[in-house]
């Protein structure tokens, strides 16, 4: 019953093989038939536009189409917020095209978008040159038109006109056919705010204050040689999170301006930092462990008394330890678990509400035993024009 998607180079619902199947493309093009002009977009007023992304005020309308039509939960309490900041960091990284910044206008409202950004994208053996699929964005009163469709073929369109063929993109809906499944896993830092807007429910047998307790982190960090991440440490992160990224089957793989783009990505003014990055420094000066974490707000859509809440995304994060002793699960545990408390306490006092992190990579090893408990939703991750067998990846979502 998917119209749409059943139509596309997907695997299928039903189509599920028992056992290995040789991994690749579903169908191969050549870019001399891909065509020049844009999908028809049948409907008036609308029109297709490339939005100037560098240009503040085109910056600000995408800012504003998301602020009032992105991503709600479930019960329509809380939206994704995303700041000028961090759509400059997840729009404008290292390839960047300004071809893959789509919009549709009525008029001079933008009332849709959808966007790609160029990755290198490792599939088990494979690396594939891809483009990461994010912001698909339909005006609350355009919805149920077929306009979604539309959106995907267009950007297949300007992804295929650059000779890419694969895609990744996530998303909270089942569609044919997930290639891995995560759950988000929130870890409260300032339970009093969570529970005041209603995002964190006090359990039955507790009581608020016994709660806020529960959660409070130590002042200082504990790691010794743990410091901010700096330019200088570019290389050693990079070697350090290439093989440590090796240990799982769906992971990019970041030149050194993508290392420094996504992990050191500067802002402009005091307030709008979206990325954290600190490194652990042995005696002798070698980085043996780094971790990140980037902030994404969101609205809370009704309480009288807060109007966002702060929210930390844990990011790459690699360690030596699960390198020097791969067969050794519990040092990698006791190793995550002293990092995580500690980007807990750096969250905190950075004003975080709340620190959350996927089901994937090693995170496992730290989620209980650093309080996260599991949120509703799961994050479904696909594969566009591949067929791969299911993953357990490393691949996080912005
Ligand atoms: C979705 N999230 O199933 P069927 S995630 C993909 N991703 O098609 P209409 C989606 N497809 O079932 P509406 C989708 N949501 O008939 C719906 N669809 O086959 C499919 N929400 O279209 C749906 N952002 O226009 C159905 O739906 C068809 O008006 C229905 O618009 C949907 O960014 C949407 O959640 C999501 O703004 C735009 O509800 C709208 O409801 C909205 O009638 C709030 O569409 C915001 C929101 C989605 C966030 C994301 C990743 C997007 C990935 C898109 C797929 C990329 C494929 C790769 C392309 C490059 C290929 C190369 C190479
Ligand atoms: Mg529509």
């Amino acid at each position: 019953s998917y119209k749409f998607w059943s139509t596309q180079p997907v695997p299928q619902f039903g189509e599920e093989e028992p056992k290995l199947f040789e991994e690749g493309p579903l169908k191969v093009q050549d870019v001399k038939d891909i065509p020049t002009e844009p999908i028809p977009l049948a409907l008036e007023p609308f029109r297709w536009v490339t939005m100037d992304l560098t240009n503040d005020t085109e910056l600000e309308e995408v800012e504003k189409l998301l602020y009032g039509h992105y991503v709600e939960d479930d019960e329509a309490m809380f939206r994704f917020k995303y700041s000028n900041s961090l759509l400059r960091w997840s729009l404008l990284s290292p390839g960047w095209r300004k071809e893959w910044h789509v919009g549709i206008r009525s008029g001079n409202t933008l009332c849709a978008f959808i966007s790609a950004i160029p990755t290198e994208m490792r599939v088990r053996n494979k690396v594939i040159h891809s483009a990461e699929v994010n912001f698909l964005c339909i005006h609350k009163k355009l919805r149920g038109k077929r306009l979604a469709p539309i959106l995907i073929k267009e950007i297949t369109r300007r992804v295929n006109l650059e000779g890419v063929w694969q895609a990744i993109y996530t998303g909270g809906i089942v569609l044919p056919r997930p290639v891995s499944t995560c759950r988000y896993y929130h870890r409260a830092l300032n339970w009093m705010k969570l529970y005041e807007v209603g995002f964190s429910p006090c359990p039955p047998n507790s009581k608020p204050s016994y709660q806020a307790r529960k959660y409070n982190v130590p002042e200082n960090t504990s790691t010794r040689g743990l410091r901010e991440m700096e330019a200088r440490d570019l290389d050693a992160v990079q070697d350090l999170l290439e093989r440590y990224l090796k240990r799982f089957d769906l992971t990019p793989m970041w030149d050194r301006a993508e290392v420094e783009h996504w992990l050191l990505h500067k802002w402009d003014a005091p307030g709008e930092q979206v990325i954290w990055s600190y490194i652990v420094e042995d005696a002798n000066g070698k980085v043996t462990d780094f971790f990140s974490f980037y902030c994404l707000e969101s609205s809370v859509i009704q309480s009288q008394k807060y109007s966002s809440i702060r929210a930390a995304y844990l990011f790459y994060y690699a360690s030596e330890v699960a390198l020097t002793a791969p067969d050794d699960r519990s040092a990698l545990k006791t190793r995550l678990n002293a990092l995580v408390a500690d980007a807990l306490i750096l969250a905190k006092r950075h004003n975080f509400d709340v620190f959350n992190a996927l089901s994937l990579m090693d995170n496992s090893l730290f989620l209980e035993q650093q309080k996260f408990g599991p949120g509703d939703g799961q994050l479904h991750y696909y594969l566009f024009n591949y067929k791969a067998n299911p993953i357990h990846g490393g691949v996080n979502k912005r």
